[in-house]
């Protein structure tokens, strides 16, 4: 088993997608082990997106994903963060297949709605920057229909 860190990001949430785009972690049969919502602040903001702090596009990135609130998700499965990565899509929405939270409703870089980790490593990074509190145990009767 996998846990992902999963986040709709300030676009996701101004556009109502919130409960469209967290149905379809859920339909698919990812178990819901965390979620809240909050206005992220520079610091955590900073933190999460070290890895791209040279990149150009980085304080936009930061000034975007402070702008509002966001949605933070910790969603567990077998093999949980690359079925999440391919819910979710190619960065870009207008190459992200369509049947993708990106693809069905992106057009652009920046503004994609979503983010998902993307390794193991990452994983653990991210779930512990945004839950440092933990993350919920629970018996999903759920999952004894989801997994043969
Ligand atoms: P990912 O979210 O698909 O993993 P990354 O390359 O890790 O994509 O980039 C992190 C986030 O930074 C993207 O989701 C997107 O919001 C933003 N981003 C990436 N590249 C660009 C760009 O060229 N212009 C504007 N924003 C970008
Ligand atoms: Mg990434």
């Amino acid at each position: 088993m996998q846990t992902t860190y999963v986040m709709i990001k300030p676009d996701g949430v101004q556009r109502g997608l919130v409960g469209e785009i967290l149905g379809r972690f859920e339909r698919k049969g990812l178990k819901l082990v965390g979620m809240k919502s909050m206005v992220p602040t520079e610091e955590i903001a900073r933190t999460h997106y070290d890895v791209h702090k040279e990149r150009p596009f980085f304080p936009g990135l930061i000034k975007f994903v402070t702008s509002g609130p966001v949605v933070c998700m910790a969603w567990q499965g077998k093999d949980a963060i690359s079925v999440a990565r391919k819910l979710i899509g190619a960065t870009n929405g207008r190459e992200a297949d369509p049947g993708t939270i990106r693809g069905d409703f992106g057009m652009d870089m920046g503004y994609n709605m979503i983010h998902g980790s993307d390794a193991p490593e990452t994983a653990e990074f991210e779930l512990g920057l945004w839950f440092p509190e933990g993350l919920m145990e629970w018996n999903n009767t759920m999952g004894t229909w989801v997994y043969e």
